[in-house]
């Protein structure tokens, strides 16, 4: 047993660092099974971490009971990814052990940076939609907002980049291999769920739904501690599970093979995360797996709910269910199905209910993006939903027929001519509320793809910008600057952190500034190194750190940094004698499997700099890392390090971002457009402490109205042009010089992302950036601004905004 205090509500308690040692030694033995001579790095990260999680299990003892005691309304937040990442240093910094872990790790001889990097990073996500999610859950957690996260335990998330000859590899990730400390089955928590078959009425009221396929969702639970371990919600994941273990009768026949299909076909369902952020192959797999998990998420709300309720009527009183995105909205027709079916209410009374309950987040407006579901294929997987859906849909309409309103009837159906379902519409439909992740996504949502929706139900959308949390993206992956503030401020901005603006006065102050420009240093060098060993490129720490790291896609306009980055090269080497800002690049993101053309962007950037690096005339003036495998663990240690954020999508398409958050607040500069939550990061640092450069949202959707001609825009600017004429003379690619022929193509005949109409105000920007950055005093000035000024971008003050707006939910604390 670890000695320690029972600490009141809220505080710490006390634990010393021998009880700790002593811990992890009993945890080496009696849970890992080893000996410390014989230990592995590995072993002893699992010891460490199941100490840890002890401490974790039992607040969240208490707060299971504090949340049924408090009879609070609870919120269910449905998400296909959690992209969670480590978990180890989360845990630790948030429950106020450090400096105890560490000094048992240092009696121990064990190196704590060491063990941290044993962890597999949980990628059970593709990019800003699923980080989202997790910063949302260490939020309700560190408020007290009383919450379950439920996914999908997915065996393989998403998957692991590797650069073969500069093309993006994809191979397969295996988190779960080495064994995982966080998280718990709970075998007895399963649910069935169903699939295909035929759904029949008794005449009196009852349907039945006769499945041709039934699988078990069996519950993970991960533990998720708030700040200063005040709070610990659940992250529950299920896993997909043959209801019966093996076929005994077809094995005994030594068919082995087909005993073993029904356990395969089960399994499959939670096998893989789909490694695609516009649209989802695989369709029917990707359809059973929206429904799996909503479907065992929904009854377990349901246990839960009854309980401690008996009236299924007042669900809403207690429940608010939020879907992340539409990959959940399928939610629509599964609680009302069980309110019909198994609760026996009506479809107008499940429908209201079912209205009360669920609430919306829609990330995208790129019509291809929008998820569709043919009614064939989900007439087959769901024939009871499809029913249900069809009744909604004549309902609703019903409903809007009767007001007399400007909208088109086509425009508002859930079920586009007969062939195909509007998840977006459904779960529009369905909602309490909509929102939008940025004021001017927001605005966009209201204008464009809702536009309909909006006028019938007015005060449906919402906005509640993004937020992160800034434990783990500052406080745990900036230890120094997480020092400095320490000392100049306190700790009251780590839970409150607008209160990080009380260093603002700082930025004038010369010792502060030498102090936090050390800090960036140690980052660099860190990032310096850590660049070496991926890739073997030395760079120097004391040029500027110009980075882009998000998921390779066309709209992020990876293509316009690589355009500018090759204008540059060029003009180095027509005048390496002028005065340059020594540059280093820094590039991580995947692309889709299938998505060929962010594929081939990123053997660009991989071409261009093998060509740029190993150009003696260039030397360290430019350098161009293109990092492998970008992932959470990555961003910890290229954020903290960041001179130059890059947020460059063309203006009206990136619904906010939230890398652009994470840098500003690790106190790099933003170059980038009025896109996403730029517009509202602009309002907060001041038009001096960014970057702001090319064509509005408004001016995109005019010159897109007009029609615009690349190639004026390209012939009548030459460094624009010699860029793409390089791309294309075999330049970087003397082995295949019409490899890029196609991209080039893209910009001169269409550039549907406006490439080539941003880059001449892109390509000076940045040279204004490059005079700006040798005044380093100034720019440090600046770079506390951004850090001091961004703490609105909290995700407590994002999940403050559901709870309020949205979920009608208060902490329990
Ligand atoms: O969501 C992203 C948006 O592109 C960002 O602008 C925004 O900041 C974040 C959080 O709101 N969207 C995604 O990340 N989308 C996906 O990852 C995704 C995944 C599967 C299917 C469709 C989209």
């Amino acid at each position: 047993m670890i000695e320690e205090a029972a600490g009141s509500a809220g505080q710490p308690r006390t634990l010393t660092a021998a009880a700790f040692r002593d811990a992890v030694r009993a945890k080496l033995a009696y849970a890992v099974g080893k000996d410390p001579s014989r230990a592995t790095a590995k072993d002893w990260s699992m010891a460490l971490s199941l100490a840890v999680r002890d401490q974790v299990v039992e607040r969240w003892f208490e707060s299971t009971k504090a949340s049924h005691a408090g009879q609070k309304k609870h919120v269910y937040y449905l998400s296909m990814e959690f992209l969670i990442g480590r978990l180890l240093n989360d845990a630790v910094c948030n429950l106020g052990i450090e400096s105890q872990v560490r000094s048992a790790c240092a009696e121990l001889g064990i190196d704590y940076q060491a063990q941290l990097e044993q962890e597999s990073d949980a990628a059970l996500g593709n990019g800003g939609l699923g980080r989202l999610a997790a910063c949302f859950l260490d939020s309700m957690s560190t408020l007290g907002i009383p919450a379950h996260g439920y996914g999908i335990r997915y065996d393989h998330g998403l998957f692991r980049q590797r650069f073969h000859d500069g093309w993006q590899v994809e191979e397969p990730e295996d988190w779960l291999v080495s064994g995982r400390a966080w998280e718990f089955e709970r075998a007895e928590m399963a649910y069935l769920v169903k699939f295909g078959g035929q759904i029949s009425f008794d005449g009196h009221g009852a349907t039945y739904w006769r499945a041709d396929e039934t699988v078990k969702a069996v519950a993970y639970d991960t533990p998720i501690a708030g700040w200063r371990g005040r709070h610990v919600n659940t992250l529950r994941l299920w896993a997909s599970r043959p209801v019966e273990v093996l076929d005994l009768g077809r094995f005994n026949h030594g068919d082995y093979m087909s005993a073993a299909e029904k356990t395969i076909r089960a399994e499959t369902i939670s096998r893989v995360l789909y490694p695609d952020d516009t649209t989802a192959e695989g369709k029917e797999l990707r359809l059973k797996q929206e429904y799996f998990f909503t479907s065992a998420s929904l009854q377990d709300i349901i246990r839960r709910y009854l309980e401690d309720n008996d009236d299924i009527r007042k669900l809403p009183d207690q429940v608010a269910i939020q879907m992340n995105d539409t990959h959940p909205a399928i939610a629509v027709a599964e609680l009302m199905r069980i309110l019909a079916d198994d609760y026996r209410l009506t479809f107008p009374e499940a429908f209201e209910i079912t209205r009360q309950c669920l609430s919306y987040t829609n990330h995208t407006l790129m019509p291809e993006a929008l998820e569709r579901w043919n009614t064939n294929l989900f007439r087959k997987v769901l024939p009871r939903h499809m029913q249900i859906i069809e009744w909604i849909d004549y309902h609703h309409l019903a409903e809007v027929q009767g007001r007399n309103l400007p909208v088109s009837l086509d425009a508002i159906r859930i079920i586009e001519w007969g062939s195909e379902i509007k998840m977006g519409s459904l779960a529009f439909v369905g909602s309490r509320r909509v929102n939008g992740v940025s004021a001017l996504h927001t605005e966009l949502m209201k204008q464009t793809v809702f536009k309909d929706y909006h006028v019938l139900y007015p005060d449906r959308i919402v906005n509640e910008t993004n937020g992160i949390t800034p434990r783990r993206w500052l406080y745990e992956c900036n230890p120094g600057l997480r020092a400095l503030l320490l000392e100049a401020i306190g700790d009251g901005w780590v839970d409150n952190l607008e209160r990080i603006e009380e260093a603002a006065k700082f930025a004038t102050d010369a010792s502060f500034r030498e102090k936090f420009a050390a800090a960036k240093k140690a980052n660099k060098v860190r990032l310096a190194a850590e660049i070496e060993r991926r890739i073997g490129l030395r760079v120097d720490p004391s040029a500027l750190f110009d980075v882009q790291i998000k998921r390779m896609h066309e709209y992020k306009r990876q293509l316009l940094n690589i355009l500018e980055t090759i204008a540059l090269y060029q003009a180095i080497r027509r005048g390496p004698g002028a005065e340059w800002t020594p540059r280093v690049k820094i590039f991580g993101g995947k692309a889709a499997p299938g998505y060929q053309i962010a594929k081939r962007i990123i053997k660009l950037a991989n071409d261009v700099a093998r060509v740029v690096n190993n150009d003696p005339i260039i030397g360290d003036r430019l350098k161009v890392a293109v990092l492998p495998n970008y992932n959470v663990s990555l961003a910890e240690v290229i954020i903290p390090a960041a001179d130059l954020s890059e947020q460059i999508s063309t203006a009206g398409m990136e619904a906010s971002g939230t890398g652009n958050m994470k840098l500003a607040l690790n106190g790099a500069l933003t170059i980038g457009t009025l896109d996403g939550a730029n517009v509202e990061i602009a309002e907060r640092v001041g038009p001096d402490n960014i970057y702001i450069f090319g064509l509005t949202a408004d001016d995109v959707a005019g010159l897109r109205q007009r029609g615009y001609n690349p190639n004026a825009t390209i012939d009548s600017d030459p460094t624009l042009k010699g860029a793409i004429d390089a791309m294309v003379n075999g330049t970087f690619s003397p082995d295949d010089h019409g490899r890029f022929n196609e991209v080039a193509d893209r910009l001169w005949h269409t550039d549907w992302f406006l490439v080539t109409a941003d880059f001449q105000s892109y390509f000076q920007t940045q040279r204004t950036v490059d005079l700006d950055y040798r005044d380093k005093n100034r720019w440090t000035e600046r770079s506390i601004l951004n850090t001091t000024k961004v703490g609105w971008f909290s995700s407590d003050r994002t999940i403050r905004g559901y709870s309020k707006d949205v979920w009608g939910v208060e902490p329990i604390f």
